[in-house]
């Protein structure tokens, strides 16, 4: 048992009446989100969920919840929805011709063609791809390891930018545990907790957590915290609504955030803003980081950046002078090939102010639930259970290639594997697995079309889906229906276990045709696999008990104690509980947090962090901006979709019914654009067409387009796979302009040109 608190009183996860029976449960995905675990209470009536409400005893959430969650009946009941596995010819691909089948022939054809695969190329020549932290990401790895016993689960993203680089870049320099903005979220009397106080500033860098509500970050208590007397300062090149409540904006150009970082840390070494203390005792190279810092002067940064240097110098004072604060960050950070050194530079600049680990700056995580914490590298299981062979696991692609980064994640590198499935060099993939990924055409993949073509003609293909989508359409020759978090039991745990605030049970409420979930899938599939490892587990809440909940817990203890919050300890470097070795300090090979990271420079790489212009802007490539004159910024997220899901879900789409193009009003009267008019937005990888919504929320010179369109109600078959590029950014969006270690991509920053659309 593991040492939390059960902190929702009388918690009763499942109330009858004479009426209905009401399920309290903790919402992860489908339908897509990160893992908040927000509370919800599903009002069933003759098994069908008739209501959704929030739980107001949800010690994070009370009661507050999403359109996304408030569509949930109308999400779970979809006639479109896929309630039975279904088959179809290889040469049917692509096309709409469907036949159902039992689960019991859907596994039999995926299990003689896997075994069939394996037996003439290997088990690395499957490969599983997965999406982003959807209760899928447990499982997708899972099924790669522990189920086909391949080295190749594949997150597709260019330069797996996306949390990956946040996460990687903090375990280089200081050991794992993801900083968060404290937000009380581990005390059960919240803001009232003895010890808490609200952070003075909390410093929004290229995120929006309002409506992201980020890996498990609840982003509303941003405004709780500003009633609170936080004040907010955001670095966004738009001004989104939180930005309008902000102290002040900081809007600089798409992906020159780490001249504006390093600028801030020159003055905030240069004025000596910084926390001697922390900095003698806990850091490591504060000299040669110093040093370096001292040629990026806000001078330097102002023209690259656009932000005048009295603000840089400005916002680097608040923010190093009112201890404490915080720093939120976001894919802005991951989302540019410069994105590791500004990872560097904002842990940099959360360390030497002393904002690490304290009441009102950014927490730091402990793994809460012991030996079976899922975040706990699932390579290993995969060799304890003999199914993953050591010698299959040197074959994962990209390791070598990539070291940085495959120390820490244990996914093979995207940007290789096309190259791979392209050229099918240094081994050919056979089978594809798309687990929770809509590749093809939704929102992971950059050039998605070149995905698909290099996907095309492969032996074999399963997908995983809720909806028929373009990857199950094109790819797929077996179709398995998925559970959404309303009918299956299940388990949530925010940041993924790096830092965790809490547990929590998803409950069961409803069942819906033959629907099942990731966990039950992967077992039945691990049984025909594996049965001498898989058949040590019965069902779905057998499995959670022995692996996933809070060791020695029942199920059903789990989910009585409603949410199960773990203390709150702060400055853990200084208490020895960052380290597996009880030792105080950082868990790096010097102990301390390493301002010069000996990481880096074992990989052969600069130690010390450094600008880089982009690969694609005005200044490195001015040539290309004659043509492309706008610089392309794209993705943030939306109140009413979740990457490529909900475009079905009428009630949401209603609330935007079509892919929007932020523009200026200077540029889009220029280009004698209208407010809603249909435009054309290209560049040299691709094209594709959005309405506009002219703005002044958006830098003159700069737009954003919405990501992870498609059309569920176009054409499903082959080409038009529901009009999956018309309206995609991504097919203007390259693989392999990557970053230092293997990360980073051009998402938040390339060049386009905008015309009006006259179809
Ligand atoms: N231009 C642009 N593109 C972007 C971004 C951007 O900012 N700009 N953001 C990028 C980022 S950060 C990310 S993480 C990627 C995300 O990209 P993905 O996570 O790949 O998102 P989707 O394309 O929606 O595909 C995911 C699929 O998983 C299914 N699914 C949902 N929940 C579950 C589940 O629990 N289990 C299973 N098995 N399946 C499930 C969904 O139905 C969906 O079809 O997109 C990236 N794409
Ligand atoms: N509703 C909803 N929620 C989601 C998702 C979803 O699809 N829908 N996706 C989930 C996923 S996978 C992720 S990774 C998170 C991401 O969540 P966030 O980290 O909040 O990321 P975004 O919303 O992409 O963008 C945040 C902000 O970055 C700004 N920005 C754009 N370019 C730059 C730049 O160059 N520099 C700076 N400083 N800012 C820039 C954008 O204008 C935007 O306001 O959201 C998750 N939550
Ligand atoms: S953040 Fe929104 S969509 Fe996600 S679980 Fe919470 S209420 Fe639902
Ligand atoms: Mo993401």
């Amino acid at each position: 048992m593991c040492k939390e608190e059960k902190v929702s009183e009388n918690f009763e996860w499942k109330t009858v009446t004479d009426e209905e029976t009401i399920i309290r449960t903790h919402a992860w995905s489908p339908p897509g989100c990160h893992p908040v675990g927000c509370g919800l209470q599903l009002h069933v009536k003759d098994g069908e969920v008739v209501k959704v409400e929030g739980d107001p005893s949800h010690p994070i959430t009370r009661g507050a919840l999403c359109p996304r969650c408030l569509a949930l009946k109308e999400f779970i009941y979809h006639p479109d929805r896929i309630v039975h596995p279904m088959k179809r010819a290889r040469e049917d691909r692509g096309k709409n011709k469907w036949e159902q089948v039992t689960w019991d022939e859907a596994y039999d054809i995926i299990v003689t063609n896997a075994k069939k695969i394996i037996a003439e190329h290997g088990e690395e020549s499957i490969m599983v791809f997965g999406g982003t932290g959807r209760q899928a990401n447990t499982y997708y790895p899972l099924m790669a390891f522990m189920v086909f016993g391949s080295p190749n689960a594949c997150y597709a993203q260019s330069g797996w930018s996306c949390y990956g680089p946040r996460a990687t870049i903090t375990a280089h320099l200081m050991g794992g545990g993801y900083p968060e903005i404290d937000n009380a979220c581990r005390y059960p009397d919240r803001y009232d907790h003895p010890g808490w106080e609200a952070p003075k500033y909390i410093l929004m860098w290229g995120k929006e957590p309002l409506k992201s509500n980020p890996d498990g970050f609840w982003g509303h208590s941003v405004i709780d915290l500003m009633r609170r007397g936080t004040k907010l300062i955001v670095v966004d090149p738009r001004v989104h609504w939180l930005a309008s409540r902000a102290e002040q904006v900081v809007q600089l150009r798409p992906g020159s955030d780490t001249a504006l970082a390093l600028a801030m840390l020159n003055v905030v070494v240069e004025e000596d803003l910084y926390d001697h203390d922390f900095v003698d005792k806990w850091c490591y190279g504060f000299d040669e980081f110093a040093d370096r810092v001292k040629q990026y002067t806000p001078e330097w940064a102002e023209p690259i950046t656009w932000v005048k240097k009295e603000q840089i110098v400005d916002v680097a004072r608040k923010f190093a002078t009112s201890r404490h604060s915080a720093l939120g960050w976001g894919l802005a950070v991951d989302q540019n090939p410069n994105g590791v050194q500004l990872a560097q530079c904002l842990l940099s600049l959360m360390a030497i102010t002393d904002n690490l680990d304290v009441p009102g700056g950014c927490t730091l995580g402990t793994p809460i639930a012991g030996d079976d914490d899922p975040a706990r590298d699932m390579a290993t299981w995969g060799f304890e259970s003999g199914i993953l062979k050591p010698e299959v696991w040197e074959k994962r692609l990209g390791a070598k290639e990539y070291p940085g980064f495959s120390m820490i994640m244990n996914q093979c590198h995207p940007d290789f594997t096309l190259d791979v499935l392209e050229s099918g060099k240094p081994y050919k993939i056979h089978m594809a697995y798309f687990h929770s990924s809509n590749v093809v055409s939704g929102a992971i993949a950059a050039q998605p079309d070149r995905w698909y073509e290099a996907l095309k003609d492969i032996d074999f293909g399963v997908a995983q889906e809720v909806f028929m989508n373009p990857t199950a359409m094109a790819l797929a020759d077996v179709f398995l229906p998925l559970t959404t978090f309303a009918e299956h039991d299940g388990h949530v745990q925010p940041h993924y276990g790096l830092n965790a605030a809490f547990e929590a049970a998803i409950n069961k409420a409803v069942t819906v045709g033959e629907c099942k979930c990731d966990i039950e899938i992967m077992m039945d599939l691990g049984k025909r696999m594996h049965p001498e490892y898989w058949n040590q587990y019965e069902d779905v809440v057998d499995y959670l008990e022995k692996r996933v909940i809070p060791k020695g817990m029942s199920f059903d203890a789990f989910r009585e104690a409603g949410v199960l919050q773990p203390p709150e300890v702060y400055r853990k470097y200084e208490k020895g509980m960052l380290r597996p070795d009880g030792q105080l300090g950082f868990l790096t090979s010097t102990g301390r947090f390493e301002l010069y990271s000996t990481a880096f420079a074992s990989f052969g790489e600069d130690p010390l962090p450094y600008y880089k212009e982009g690969p694609f802007t005005p200044i490195s490539r001015p040539d290309l901006a004659e043509d492309f004159p706008l610089i392309l910024t794209t993705g943030a997220r939306t109140y009413v979709s979740f990457h490529s899901e909900h475009r079905q879900i009428q009630s949401l789409r209603d609330m935007v019914p079509d892919p929007l193009l932020d523009i200026n009003p200077e540029d889009a009267e220029r280009l004698g654009i209208k407010d809603g008019d249909w435009v054309l937005i290209e560049n040299q990888f691709g094209s594709c067409r959005q309405r506009a919504n002219v703005t002044s929320t958006i830098l003159p010179g700069v737009v954003h387009a919405m990501h992870a369109w498609w059309y569920p109600e176009k054409n499903p078959e082959a080409p038009s796979l529901y009009g999956a590029y018309e309206s995609n950014i991504n097919t203007l969006l390259p693989n392999g302009y990557i970053g230092k270690l293997g990360f980073g991509d051009t998402f938040k920053a390339n060049l386009c040109k905008v015309t009006k659309d006259e179809r």
